[in-house]
């Protein structure tokens, strides 16, 4: 039936290093010589973590991504983030500024506020929410730098009030030892960054390495496999935010969306290699169309190579009746980024609900909010845009209720108090109660 289909349909757009990819949770590696799932593997890497602190850190970060780090080269000199600052290019760091600036007024915006209502007796309820003190950051580093990545984790943290920021980023070119990176860290205020990728970090900022590294709240942003499942492995001693897998796109497109537009979206995507690309459409002239228009367009980029191959395994046309039918598959899919670029998007907003991010029209590209826009560009892939939501300042925010009863609220009360408390047994949380009533 449609549900199997679809189902099948998840499996063969989700690559391996996704949490929900059956194909990756089965296959195994050996980095201790002997198969182990990736599971076994990062389960194993923490407890090392928790039980050594930065020896094993230090042990993995050679073993894993070949950087031999001493304790003390963990953590990325202040120097080195002011001079690669010194060094980093004006219009560049205006740019991390003005961005910055368009994510702190969205992220500002929508944080929650507190909540107080009055009680009949004229007492009051309050809901009140307080920001976390310490969060980790991944940072990516394996095939390309993100140092919109950064801006993406620290600066809604930032606007939620979250005083201490640690970023860990891998010992590696495109890690902490990107130049733009650590320019973009201290552009923005984040002056702890730490050399160290992988389950490793992660195991590092959930359970601290003494002074070296003080245990964090929460851990959040996107990561290889090892980083996903690590997390998911850490999660109960420190929140986490939603597992960011591999990027993926649909694209839902009808005669109006230029096809030369719908192949730049679809290999965009693709060149995050892997990356998975869908374009739905009721107009199926369209799929011809674009597929000439990736052909020429891949010829002329340079990580064009990289993208034809993620999108012979990763891509997909699909055909639908109509715009209702469009809408259901694209929310069955529950995609990371939806573009909905045909006419009247709103419309056909109105009838989808699982997404991670939606652009509207022909003028929001998904790089619109990879990189500038305010909303972060981390969110949940793989499908778990059914229950998951993408990062936001108030994912930094916990909340506690407060109670305020007057006499006259609690008298008004008492009696239903007592009779559920004595159906419970718990005749003392009854005394308490009447005790206070004389
Ligand atoms: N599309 C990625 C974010 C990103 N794109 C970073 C470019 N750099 C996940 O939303
Ligand atoms: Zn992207």
């Amino acid at each position: 039936g449609a549900a199997a289909a679809i189902d099948e349909l998840r499996q063969r757009l989700a690559p391996e290093g996704n949490v929900v990819s059956e194909a990756g949770r089965r296959k195994t590696i050996e980095v201790f010589g002997e198969p182990l799932t990736p599971v076994q593997v990062v389960e194993r890497i923490c407890r090392e973590v928790r039980e050594q602190g930065v020896d094993a850190v230090l042990e993995y970060s050679a073993k894993l991504d070949g950087a031999e780090l001493t304790a003390d080269q963990l953590r990325v000199p202040a120097e080195e983030l002011k001079a690669a600052h010194a060094a980093a290019d004006p219009e560049f760091l205006a740019t991390v500024q003005r961005i910055r600036e368009n994510i702190l007024r969205f992220q500002t915006a929508i944080l929650h506020s507190d909540v107080e209502i009055p009680t009949p007796g004229g007492g009051f309820l309050r809901q009140r929410y307080l920001p976390l003190a310490r969060v980790g950051i991944c940072v990516p580093g394996g095939a390309a730098a993100y140092p919109s990545t950064v801006l993406m984790t620290a600066v809604p943290a930032q606007a939620a009030g979250v005083q201490e920021l640690a970023v860990v980023a891998p010992p590696t070119k495109f890690g902490s030892y990107n130049q733009d990176l650590l320019a973009t860290c201290h552009e923005i205020g984040v002056t702890e960054v730490y050399r160290a990728g992988g389950a490793q970090a992660v195991a590092a900022m959930a359970y601290g390495l003494g002074d070296r590294l003080p245990q964090v709240d929460m851990i959040v942003g996107p990561g290889n496999l090892f980083v996903a499942l690590a997390k998911k492995h850490v999660y109960g001693e420190v929140d986490i935010d939603s597992i960011a897998g591999p990027s993926e796109v649909i694209v839902i497109a009808d005669e109006n969306t230029p096809p030369e537009h719908a192949a730049a979206d679809l290999i965009a995507q693709a060149e995050h290699a892997p990356g998975s690309a869908v374009l739905i459409t009721w107009h199926e002239p369209l799929v011809a169309e674009v597929n000439v228009a990736v052909r020429q367009q891949l010829e002329e980029l340079e990580r064009g190579d990289l993208a034809r191959q993620s999108l012979e395994e990763f891509g997909a046309f699909i055909i639908v009746n109509d715009r209702d039918h469009a809408a259901q598959i694209a929310d069955l899919l529950a995609t990371e980024h939806l573009h909905i670029a045909c006419a009247e998007p709103e419309e056909l907003l109105a009838k989808i609900r699982c997404a991670g991010a939606v652009f509207l029209g022909p003028h929001s590209p998904v790089p619109v909010g990879d990189y500038a826009a305010g909303p972060s560009h981390v969110l949940p892939t793989g499908s778990t845009a059914r229950f998951a939501s993408g990062l936001s300042s108030n994912d930094f925010l916990r909340s506690n209720s407060v109670i305020s009863w007057s006499e006259q609220d609690l008298k008004q009360n008492a009696e239903d108090i007592v009779r559920i408390a004595e159906k419970e047994g718990l005749t003392a949380h009854a005394a308490t109660v009447t005790r206070r009533l004389g």
